[in-house]
């Protein structure tokens, strides 16, 4: 199995999460940003990540993850759902899109491995959420933001291994959002967060990307 992805894609994440969990060998293929054509290929239009099996293409992140998990006994995220860490998320995404989006379009990333693949990402992402010099300014207070909304993570937290306890979708959607994150350099994770986020790169074998957050 290939998994066709771009390294910061929250998306992407999703479906390699599950490889992990699961403990199921994967092929990471990431492609470049502006290269439209394997994706085209694929599935008939550019989107991340696209799972290649079998000579079947799979895109939209939650059906991999639903067919990954399907493979062989037992199911992994068999847990129920919280809604209140769906509420949470989505509480967070303005913000940390803001954030992450700049930052994301200046990392040493593969898939903006050429001047180009860096300039069409940056394109697109500056008719969506404006010029970039402006979201940058806004830096010290979107940090802010974030850091008081991971406060109200913390009571939702039941333990490193998952977030509900017993590993569950939330965890796919909840880890693909803290990776995002990671990118974001002074985010003051409390402890259980922080003690989360790495115990699920851990077991996903995602890694954060701390070590190039600016
Ligand atoms: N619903 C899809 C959304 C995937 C998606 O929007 N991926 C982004 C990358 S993070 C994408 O392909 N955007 C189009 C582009 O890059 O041009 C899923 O869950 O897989």
């Amino acid at each position: 199995m290939k998994l066709h992805v771009y390294d910061h894609c929250p998306f992407c994440v999703k479906a390699r999460a599950i490889f992990g969990l699961k403990e199921v060998p994967v092929e990471l293929v990431v492609m470049l940003n502006d290269d439209v054509a394997p994706p085209e290929r694929m599935v008939g239009r550019k989107v991340a990540p696209i799972l290649e099996h079998e000579d079947r293409f799979t895109p939209e992140s939650m059906d991999i993850v639903a067919l990954i998990d399907a493979m062989g006994d037992p199911r992994v995220l068999a847990g129920a759902t919280n809604p209140a860490v769906g509420s949470w998320i989505a509480e967070g995404s303005g913000s940390l899109y803001r954030l992450a989006i700049t930052r994301w379009a200046s990392a040493p990333l593969p898939e903006f491995a050429t001047a180009d693949a860096r300039a069409f990402f940056t394109r697109k992402k500056e008719a969506l959420i404006g010029p970039f010099e402006d979201r940058l300014a806004e830096t010290a207070a979107l940090v802010e933001v974030t850091n008081a909304h991971l406060a109200s993570l913390e009571p939702l937290l039941r333990s490193p291994e998952a977030v509900n306890g017993d590993l569950s979708e939330d965890d796919i959607h909840l880890f693909a959002h803290l990776r995002a994150m990671s990118i974001v350099a002074g985010v003051a994770y409390p402890a259980k967060v922080d003690a989360y986020r790495r115990r699920m790169s851990e077991r996903t074998k995602v890694p954060l990307h701390d070590d190039i957050a600016t």
